[in-house]
């Protein structure tokens, strides 16, 4: 599919191809597939890059084996594991007869922070991959290429506030997303860590249930329609308060059809629900604090960056994301 794209580029070949692509988190969830195999969601979502925090990647073709080479944060990676099996289906996607590849990455996000290192993984693959094979490919194509690894990778191919549009073609050619014209760098995330456990469910295994289980799934396209227009036109106004409201009762939304699947995917953990509370406190006493949580028991702090000494104050093992010093 990909390479009715690829026919419109010239290729002209690189030794190597180096990119970074930062994490991000959503406000607005992508919670669901019309189409597994492309990744192509149900709804729109939107999302925050975080900075510096994500994956550099260097991509060279291997001369010396048939078999593509993964190496993570210096350690070569086992072939069996799921990690690799999914990065070389996704090299498939591009390579050439008899091509394989060396794929070096480096993640700097804090060792299981609770934030998805592989839609910068496989964006930082796709932007690697378009300089080895120096396609030039546009940013539209560069969030498709990175959705067929991952359907969040779409989103960080850029920095800031990014839409996710899920398009309405078969083939998921209009599904990709694009940066928002909102600068708005004392905006700030904080990740709050529980618990570094692997999940028992993984969020692609979560998704697929919720889809065809959870009663009341099909009430989650109106839900994301409602809390978009919000939350851009309050983002395009620099509300605050009301991007945290949306983007905390969105994730609450997502977690309750989640709750709802049968069986039922429970990501929280009693200590999520003490810190949302004590979120929920902070804001009585007046301090403007969100979170938002994803398909793990962490949370994710949304507030200013001029009431970030009150939030350290409150929560001290807080990992503060400081995206205006990027
Ligand atoms: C998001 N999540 O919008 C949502 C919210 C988790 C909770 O995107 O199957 O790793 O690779 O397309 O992108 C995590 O799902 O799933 C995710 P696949 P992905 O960030």
């Amino acid at each position: 599919m990909f390479r009715q794209y690829l026919a419109n580029y010239k290729s002209k070949l690189n030794k190597i191809g180096v990119a970074f692509a930062p994490a991000n988190i959503a406000l607005i969830k992508y919670w669901g597939k019309r189409e597994t195999t492309l990744n192509i969601p149900v709804t729109n979502s939107l999302s925050i890059a975080l900075g510096s925090l994500g994956a550099t990647t260097s991509v060279e073709f291997n001369l010396t084996a048939k078999q593509d080479v993964v190496i993570l944060n210096g350690e070569l990676q086992a072939q069996d594991t799921s990690f690799v099996t999914r990065i070389v289906k996704f090299l498939d996607l591009v390579r050439n007869a008899d091509e394989y590849f060396i794929v070096k990455t480096d993640i700097n996000i804090p060792i299981a922070a609770g934030v998805a290192s592989s839609a910068a993984g496989f964006a930082a693959l796709a932007l690697a991959l378009n300089n080895l094979y120096g396609w030039d490919l546009n940013d539209q194509h560069l969030s498709i290429l990175a959705r067929l690894g991952s359907g969040s990778a779409s989103r960080s191919i850029y920095q800031g506030f990014v839409e996710w549009q899920c398009g309405t073609q078969a083939d998921g050619s209009d599904s990709f997303a694009v940066k928002l014209d909102v600068e708005w760098p004392q905006f700030e995330i904080g990740l709050l860590l529980i618990t570094n456990a692997e999940k028992a469910v993984s969020s692609r295994q979560a998704m697929l249930a919720t889809t065809t289980t959870c009663p009341w799934y099909k009430l989650w396209p109106d839900v994301v329609a409602i809390d978009l227009k919000n939350l851009k036109q309050a983002l395009y106004e620099r509300n605050f308060a009301l991007v945290g409201l949306i983007a905390e009762q969105n994730a609450q939304a997502m977690h309750s059809m989640m709750q709802a699947t049968r069986p039922t995917v429970m990501y929280t953990l009693p200590k999520t629900l003490e810190l949302m509370h004590k979120v929920w406190s902070l804001r009585q006493q007046g301090i403007q604090v969100y979170f938002t949580q994803d398909a793990g028991p962490n949370l994710k702090l949304l507030y200013l960056q001029q009431d970030r000494h009150k939030i350290l104050a409150n929560f001290a093992d807080l990992i503060v994301v400081a995206r205006s010093e990027v």
